[in-house]
């Protein structure tokens, strides 16, 4: 049984629906992210204070994509990950890396720039120049998904395809997704045509 610690809208997002796709049984805690504060018991697994984390047999791990990667090779017959050995798991990897190392590293600046920085005035600026980032990593996804879609793997669903849906929830301005990046969008729509993904993709954060 996992137990999965995350709060809608948040990077728990993509880890839960890689569990409804692998239609396996868990358990959800919702940490309230409209705080900062995390109680001790909280921080004893996950030392930053963010979400998600998950426990597998009785032990806990943090950040999103590993614990999407982790699921995805532990439930096979959701057919969310190549075998180790096949070709794809080369790009599988590389976008699933990219994914979580550089467009929310650099989505997660802008949300908030007061972290980057020490002098409070500086926050707009580096907003501003994390939003270019954000756009030009949405370019080279958007360039390579035009070249070999819907998905990284071509026809076939995987955890980069659910992370980067999770993702494009996130970005703004949120109708201009389409229109700026159509490749984007259209694996986002083939992502979001399985309902239990749409469902967690459309959950409202609690504060929002
Ligand atoms: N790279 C981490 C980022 C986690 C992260 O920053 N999560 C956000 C929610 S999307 C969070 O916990 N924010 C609350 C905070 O930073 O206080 C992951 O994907 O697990």
């Amino acid at each position: 049984m996992y137990k999965l610690c995350g709060g809608a809208g948040s990077a728990g997002m993509a880890p839960q629906c890689i569990l409804e796709c692998a239609d396996v049984a868990y358990e959800f805690v919702a940490v309230d992210l409209s705080s900062e504060h995390r109680d001790a018991e909280y921080l004893a697994i996950n030392p930053y204070g963010r979400v998600p984390t998950l426990e597998v047999d009785g032990k806990a791990m943090f950040e999103s994509a590993a614990i999407c990667l982790l699921l995805a090779d532990r439930h096979p017959e959701a057919g969310l990950a190549p075998a180790s050995d096949a070709p794809e798991r080369a790009p599988y990897l590389q976008w699933s890396v990219f994914l979580t190392n550089t467009l929310q590293e650099y989505i997660l600046q802008g949300f908030y720039p007061e972290r980057c920085t020490t002098v409070a005035a500086e926050a707009g600026n580096i907003s501003a120049a994390a939003q270019g980032r954000v756009d030009r990593a949405m370019e080279i996804i958007d360039e390579a998904l035009g070249a070999d879609g819907p998905h990284f793997l071509g026809d076939t669903m995987s955890v980069p395809d659910i992370y980067l849906a999770m993702l494009a929830t996130w970005y703004e301005p949120q109708d201009a997704l389409g229109s700026r990046f159509p490749h984007i969008q259209r694996n986002c729509d083939a992502v979001r045509s399985h309902p239990a993904i749409d469902r967690i993709l459309s959950e409202e954060p609690a504060d929002g």
